[in-house]
């Protein structure tokens, strides 16, 4: 048969991106539920799965020229971090055919996807979130950098992050017209007006209600240029609060688990998707069954995007029982 690919794992448990506690443990709570094992036997072998452990990271200084980051909160850590996840995840990529990232809280969707970036400069991303991810430090509102990781990217917004120094950590960017949204229900005013300025592809829940899941499925794939590689970032926020409690900024009226699943078997039939992000999983927060619905959930998002077929998968059985 054809050779296994690699996938290489990552967990980063930052959770300096917001305010709540509990984020950092989802890597080690998924690993405990068996995702290593999980992952290969869903893909009925194709896949050789490697663990990294845990990220090791620091915290950076806040640029004495950018007094307007000390507005951010946890600016230092958050660049510690993701210096930290942009050489790990290059390294991941040079050992392996595709890489998953663990969060932590969606603050490490900068790191993960810009190492990807310096990696495989032809990248489109799709961001499946309740949220946009794309203030600025000073439209946001919270003050919270996990709701700024995409500003990050884009080359279109460089020009806000000057003091940032992103031509040394991360010199190449991403175009906003190879950015994706799938899940939106959440989006700050400032997010909208730069949304709209950049007319960025947004598949808001109005748009999911709209045309079905299939159609954004389709639309979503018929805008990303069909020779690069795909990023997904997906935050567990994005499917409905009935299976993802447990997560720091849930919002109702959220994609179902079946819509959750359909977004990444279709990406993941394009034999494209080379980097997966899950973040946001907040084991603190609401009772032990929302915990247990919570983790369900992730793993099942992610044995989807690993192979998984609810068709049903005969690519590397044994025995050909209807020989001679
Ligand atoms: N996330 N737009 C809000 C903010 O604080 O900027 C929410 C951000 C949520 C971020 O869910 O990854
Ligand atoms: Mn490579
Ligand atoms: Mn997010
Ligand atoms: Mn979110």
């Amino acid at each position: 048969g054809d050779a296994k690919a690699r996938l290489g794992i990552i967990g980063v448990p930052f959770s300096k991106g917001q305010g709540k506690g509990g984020v950092e443990k989802a890597p080690a709570l998924l690993r405990e539920h068996g995702l290593v094992p999980l992952l290969e036997q869903v893909s009925c072998g194709q896949l050789e799965v490697h663990d990294y452990g845990d990220l090791q990271f620091g915290v950076d200084p806040i640029p004495t020229e950018a007094p307007e980051y000390s507005k951010i909160k946890n600016y230092g850590e958050f660049m510690g971090c993701n210096k930290a996840l942009i050489r790990k995840v290059q390294q991941l990529l040079q050992e392996n055919d595709q890489f998953l990232t663990i969060g932590g809280d969606h603050a490490i969707g900068f790191g993960s996807v810009a190492g990807h970036l310096q990696h495989t400069p032809n990248l489109s991303l799709v961001w499946v979130d309740a949220h946009a991810d794309i203030n600025l430090h000073n439209t946001s509102e919270s003050g919270n950098i996990h709701g700024m990781p995409v500003s990050f990217l884009l080359k279109e917004l460089r020009v806000f992050w000057q003091h940032a120094k992103l031509e040394q950590t991360a010199p190449v960017c991403l175009a906003a017209d190879q950015l994706v949204y799938i899940g939106l229900r959440d989006i700050d005013p400032y997010e909208a007006y730069i949304l709209n300025k950049l007319g960025i592809r947004a598949f808001a829940m109005d748009s999911v209600d709209k045309y079905g899941i299939s159609k954004i499925i389709e639309r979503t794939l018929d805008s990303l240029k069909p020779q690069n590689k795909i990023h997904v970032s997906f935050d567990i926020d994005a499917l409905d609060k009935a299976v993802a409690p447990s997560t720091g900024t849930a919002v109702c009226a959220g994609l179902t688990l079946r819509e959750g699943i359909s977004v990444v078997e279709a990406l993941r039939d394009t034999n494209r998707v080379q980097g997966i992000d899950l973040v946001e999983l907040n084991p603190s927060l609401g009772n032990e069954q929302d915990v247990n619905t919570t983790i369900a959930s992730s793993l099942e998002i992610l044995k989807s995007i690993c192979g998984y077929k609810r068709s049903g998968n005969f690519a590397n059985i044994k025995m050909d029982l209807f020989e001679t």
